[in-house]
């Protein structure tokens, strides 16, 4: 066994898992490594804040299916994690966090920076890793980066600040290879026995679709079936766009082609996939979860199956190899969904079409608050223009969405042919998600248009990471929609408090100014007739390195709600606040 520092082991052990790139903030704390990648190959990129390193993390992890690393200084650096960590843990990102920590020898004392820092991760991690000795380095940096793989989510790795020095004996490890198969064959003989006698079967493709590289897999068993295929919620690249069996994601402003298909399913595959309670909520008033269906549930994570929805079967086992699997076990045997798929086809195009139709018609929202806001507004409507985004877009872009009423609406106008496209904030649903995600995503991916949709009050969280793309020349293009307003909350206020607004609105300087005083581009979009134009040109200057922010000038208007299922109207007990009751 080779001796080295504590230091050199845990950079080697990075370089060892293929570890390229590191987000973070650098700090005394790990110093002694920091000064080692460069020689090590590993690019640090210094971001503005640590959360954005999270994300960056995040993001390059979801573009490339690589583990995404950053590292900060303990304490406050290290704090500043815990919200990218959060949205990590939900999006299943292979994440190692790592998180220098106070010395061994003054922990507990009050000393500087001083926490404890594994209580904070415990419950959004799917490992902690401490280095309890520093001549376990190399061994707790490859059990993490192994975990966040296999796990898929993020492992943090605590190390006590004096452990990178000293000198030790090290085996430098190589990644484990671990692979899942497709689930027991019981379960899998079940399965295609419930499909094969299926009369509207219908697939609902998840993220694991996209973790497993299993689309190939799933287009060939929706063929098989002729079976329509939806995407889980805001995993619109689990499945092609471009396919005839594609029909949209369920969940929040999703497809209601999509929603109508699969409440006529019989069987329902939920392929990959927690189905999660947000994502399978009813929307636009449909009610669309056929409860009499069977369901089969097929997720690498035993405990995901049948903890939401009722299922029939469940199935342990990796999405990729248990399509695979059960098309095999189709094969040669008779199909009763093939007895009606020329009724089931027209069904398809029949509510694909219907869909589009209403979705071409549906230039503003139409509530009364809507309506009255939007009267007179020289501004753009946001449903307009964000069908001009969609006809712009480039077909290998990756979008990263954040968390505001725009940014859903967009749900229904984001469609990929390509999975490792969309890196949406995902549940846990944080403000500031999108810019930095997709700073990371194009990191992992320069050669693709890297696009962010971003309401403005997310836009203030997160802007500030437009120095690290001018500083360490990553061109990405952000999509601000700037309608003056925390739009998403305000609507509960229209709807549900009388129309009183309570912190929803915002005053903004002009944010196209701020990004050419900040080194980027910057171009304020009035016009419908400029979108498409616009958000080419910001995509192409990324090709020669220039990062733009597109200021989106859209009325106030405001889409369906996030969360009509959780709201109750105000009933006071108190006379002084008796006035805001709202009788429904
Ligand atoms: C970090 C964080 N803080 C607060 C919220 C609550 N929240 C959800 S959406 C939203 C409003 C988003 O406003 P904006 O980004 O301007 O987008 P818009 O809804 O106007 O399109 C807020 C405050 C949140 N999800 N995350
Ligand atoms: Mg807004």
């Amino acid at each position: 066994m080779p001796r080295m520092t504590p230091s050199e082991a845990f950079v080697e052990t990075l370089v060892s898992f293929g570890v390229t790139d590191v987000f973070g903030i650098l700090g005394s704390a790990y110093m002694d490594a920091l000064d080692l990648f460069p020689d090590a190959g590993i690019r640090f990129i210094p971001t503005v804040h640590e959360q954005g390193a999270g994300h960056m993390a995040d993001g390059y992890s979801r573009a490339s299916g690589r583990h995404g690393v950053c590292i900060a200084q303990n304490g406050p650096g290290i704090t500043n994690f815990v919200t990218s960590t959060a949205a990590a843990f939900w999006a299943h990102s292979p994440v190692v966090v790592v998180t220098p920590e106070t010395g061994s020898m003054t922990q507990g004392l009050g000393g500087f920076q001083e926490a404890e820092q594994l209580p904070f991760f415990e419950k959004i991690t799917r490992y902690q890793g401490h280095v309890n000795n520093p001549a376990r380095m190399a061994e707790f940096t490859a059990r993490c980066l192994d975990m966040a793989m296999s796990e898929r989510g993020p492992a943090q790795l605590n190390i006590p600040r004096d452990y990178f020095y000293g000198e030790f004996d090290y085996q430098i490890a190589e990644p484990k290879k671990i692979l899942r198969g497709p689930g027991a064959d019981e379960s899998l003989d079940e399965a295609a026995e419930l499909l094969a006698g299926a009369k509207f079967p219908v697939i609902v493709s998840g993220g694991g679709v996209i973790f497993s590289d299993g689309v190939a897999e799933c287009v060939e068993l929706a063929e098989m079936l002729h079976a329509p295929v939806v995407n889980s919620y805001l995993h619109n690249d689990s499945f092609p766009s471009d396919h005839p069996l594609w029909t949209g994601p369920l969940g929040y402003q999703g497809s209601k082609a999509a929603m109508k298909l699969i409440a006529q399913a019989d069987v329902v595959l939920a392929l990959g996939t927690r189905l999660g309670p947000f994502g399978t909520l009813p929307q636009h008033g449909i009610d669309y979860w056929p409860k009499n269906a069977k369901v089969i549930q097929v997720d690498t994570d035993h405990r995901m199956l049948g903890l939401v929805k009722q299922i029939s079967v469940g199935v342990v086992g990796d999405a990729k190899r248990a399509a695979r699997a059960i098309t095999q076990r189709l094969q040669n045997r008779p199909i009763a969904a093939r007895d009606n798929r020329d009724r089931r086809a027209a069904e398809i195009d029949r509510q694909k079409a219907e869909w589009e139709a209403e979705l071409t018609d549906w230039t503003h929202e139409k509530d009364a608050w809507s309506v009255e806001i939007a009267k007179g507004s020289p501004y753009m409507h946001p449903r307009q223009m964000l069908r001009e985004l969609e006809k712009a877009l480039p077909g290998d872009a990756m979008v990263s969405t954040d968390i505001g009423n725009i940014c859903s609406v967009s749900n229904s106008y984001l469609r990929f042919r390509q999975p490792n496209s969309m890196f949406a904030a995902m549940s846990f649903g944080n403000c500031g998600y999108a810019f930095p995600t997709i700073i990371g995503a194009k990191v992992a991916a320069p050669e693709r248009p890297a696009v962010a949709y971003v309401g403005d009050g997310a836009w203030g969280m997160s802007f500030g990471e437009i120095l690290t793309c001018v500083r360490e020349s990553i061109p990405v293009t952000a999509v601000v929609f700037h309608n003056k307003q925390w739009g998403a909350e305000k609507k509960n206020q229209v709807d549900f408090y009388g129309r009183r607004f309570v912190g929803s609105n915002l005053d903004n300087p002009s944010f196209a100014e701020i990004a050419r005083s900040m080194g980027a581009e910057g171009i304020v979009v009035e016009n419908l007739g400029d979108v498409g134009e616009a958000l080419e040109k910001a995509c192409d200057a990324q090709k020669q390195g220039r990062t733009t922010v597109l200021e989106m000038m859209v009325t106030r208007e405001l889409g369906d709600p996030f969360r009509r299922d959780a709201l109750k109207f105000p009933k006071r007990s108190l006379g002084k606040y008796e006035h805001t009751n709202i009788d429904p």
